[in-house]
Formats: C-alpha cells, structure tokens, sequence
C-alpha cells in the first residue's frame, strides 16, 4: 500500500443524505466460501495467534496492521475499528452501559460501552503470507520511480514475472470459486466482461467509505502498460456498466465516484477501482492512482499512450524493484 492516509471520514459533501436514501447493503462481509458468522461458529481460529510484531498502526485511521503466527504458519492480521453508523444510533444510546469520567461545569466525557454486536472490528486475515505480504503492510519510505516504456521492458516486466504476488483470488473470483455470493455485477463475456464486486478493505455498512473492484475476464492484461486502443470496448464497458450498476444498487451517481487504475498494482491482472468521491482510499493519490476516464481519452488520442509514455509511481524502500531501478542506475 503507497499510501497509507486512508480515512473514513465524510467530507460534507452530502454523502451521508445519500446513505440515508440508500438501503443497507445486503451481504454485509462473506468471505466467499460461506456466509457471515461462520468462523465463530467453528470457533475463533486467532485465538492462539502470536504476535511477532506490529508492522503499522495509526491512531488516527484506527487500525493495526500485525505479522506473527497461526500455528506454524506466518500469518497478517488486520484491526480496523470502523465508521459509527446513524442507523445504529437508538440502540446504542439506549442499549450501552455510560461510565463517566470527568464532568465540568457544561462539559463532561465518558466511556460507552456498547452491546457487542454494535462494537465489532473488521478483521482482515492473510494466511499462510509471503515475505512479500509483510513488507506490504510495514510502514516505509517511499521514494518516486520515474519508468520509460523502455524500462518496463528491460526492468519492470522481468521482476514481475519472477516477484509478483499470486493473483490465485482473482481465479477464485472469477470461477466463482470463492466470494460469489458477494458479486454484484457480472458482464460474462469472456472478451469485454468483467465481474464488480466489494473490495475487501470495504466492510459494506455504510457507501461514504463504499470500495468495489472490476475484475476483468480476460487473464491477458497486467496491467496499465498493456493496455492499448484495442482494449477500449472493455474499458468503456467497465466505466459504463459499473457506474450504473453502483448508482442502482447504492444510490451512488457517476460524480460522487473514483474510478481508477492502480499503477503499480499489487495483483498484476487488470483490475478497476471504484470508491467513493469522499472517501479517501489508500492508494488513491497522485502518484498511483490513474481515473479510468483519463485512460480512455489518452487511449482514443494515441492507440499506444502507455507503451510509450514515461509513468511515475512510488515504491516503497524495501522493495526489490526499487533496488533493480538503482542498479540500472535509473534512481
Ligand atoms: P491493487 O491495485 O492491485 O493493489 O488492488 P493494492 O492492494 O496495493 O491496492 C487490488 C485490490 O484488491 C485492493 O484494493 C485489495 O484490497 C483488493 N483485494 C485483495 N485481495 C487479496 C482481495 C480478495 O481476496 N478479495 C477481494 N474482494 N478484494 C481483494
């Protein structure tokens, strides 16, 4: 992750009228092999989870990002405390237990403490994780990359043959293998479809932090750099049908949406991110993030935009593709 100002704030601009129009998600988070609850039915598998060490957290985005083991496997888990929704507002003033702990003349603070189920953390869990998972979610410096057409050629696109991370859930995904009840949309056309279903940073209990991906069919595009005028259709077809699909089913219209490309992406198989105007996704700067509107009008001008074009992106200090950048004394 690039960037780690994620925040889950609203930005006033209305987002939250639209979340009071908007009905409840259905399928608050499945993991794609079974239906929400069914780990506690089977029991807590972090129960006997050693931390090795906690590679990031902040106060401020209320999360925890920690490396250690489950059992004999390394593992990640991920804590995020998450957005306190209006629509649980009347059970949990009348439902929580009140401690005060100061009062002063008008002012006074106090620690609610709320029924359990109106007090749940997301939890995200990578098991068994790489090297390469870790590095992902420690805290580093990042340093800008400045890539030619050419030094994908000769520096980026070996790298990533050899050091990339499995993209085996974007199969699963699409061969409905896990998270098929979670898709909400699917073009099947195996040249232009693609299957839009939530991110799985998004916890799906309220739109002003909403985060789905368009994953596309076709196993044949990495990333930004193949894409050409050739893959214009599947480009339009994504912008169009996940736009209206998200305005139907969250009452989200196309100008409260950022829809983008990462580049580099983590996952090298073509993948679209949609989130919401104000929310502030990780990764969505800049430096990393391309809207998808831009590639297509950079498509239609010049068939081979991002063959040629130089691309910047930032990549973190530990990063192995950053160390190839200096040898070829590109940094
Ligand atoms: P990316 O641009 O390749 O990299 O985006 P990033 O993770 O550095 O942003 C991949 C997107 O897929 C991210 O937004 C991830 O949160 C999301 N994602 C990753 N995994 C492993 C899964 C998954 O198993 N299920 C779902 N639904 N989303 C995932």
């Amino acid at each position: 992750m690039a960037d780690t100002t994620a925040k889950r704030e609203n930005d006033g601009d209305g987002t939250d009228s639209l979340s009071q129009k908007t009905k409840r998600p259905k399928g608050d988070i499945k993991n794609g092999q079974g239906e929400a609850g069914e780990e506690s039915a089977s029991g807590n598998i972090l129960s006997d989870f050693k931390t090795t060490t906690v590679l990031r957290d902040s106060a401020r985005e209320k999360n925890i990002f920690i490396h250690g083991k489950l059992g004999e496997q390394e593992a990640v888990v991920i804590l995020e405390k998450t957005p306190i929704r209006e629509d649980i507002l009347a059970e949990m003033f009348s439902g929580s237990r009140l401690k005060l702990e100061m009062k002063n003349d008008i002012y006074s603070t106090y620690q609610l403490q709320p029924p359990a189920h109106l007090n749940e953390i997301k939890t995200t869990v990578v098991c068994p994780a790489t090297e390469k998972h870790v590095k992902k979610y420690q805290r580093q410096e990042s340093f800008l990359v400045e890539e030619t057409g050419d030094d994908y050629q000769s520096i980026t696109l070996p790298y990533i043959h050899k050091q990339s991370f499995s993209v085996q859930w974007v199969y699963n995904i699409l061969e409905k293998k896990a998270e098929a009840d979670r898709i909400v949309y699917e073009d099947p056309d195996q040249e232009l479809g693609f299957v839009l279903l939530p991110d799985f940073k998004w916890d799906q209990k309220q739109i002003d932090d909403l985060y789905l991906i368009a994953i596309v069919h076709r196993r044949d595009i990495k990333s930004l750099r193949d894409l050409t005028s050739e893959h214009l259709p599947l480009l339009q077809n994504i912008h169009q049908k996940g736009k209206e699909t998200i305005l139907q089913r969250y009452g989200l219209p196309a100008s409260k949406l950022r829809v983008y490309l990462h580049y580099q992406p983590s996952y090298y198989h073509l993948h679209v991110h949609f989130t919401a105007l104000g929310y502030e996704a990780p990764g969505c700067g800049v430096e990393r993030a391309h809207l998808l509107s831009d590639v297509i009008q950079n498509l239609r001008a010049d068939p081979r935009y991002y063959k040629t074009r130089t691309l910047h992106f930032p990549l973190r200090a530990d990063d192995g593709l950053l160390g190839h950048f200096k040898e070829a004394g590109r940094l």
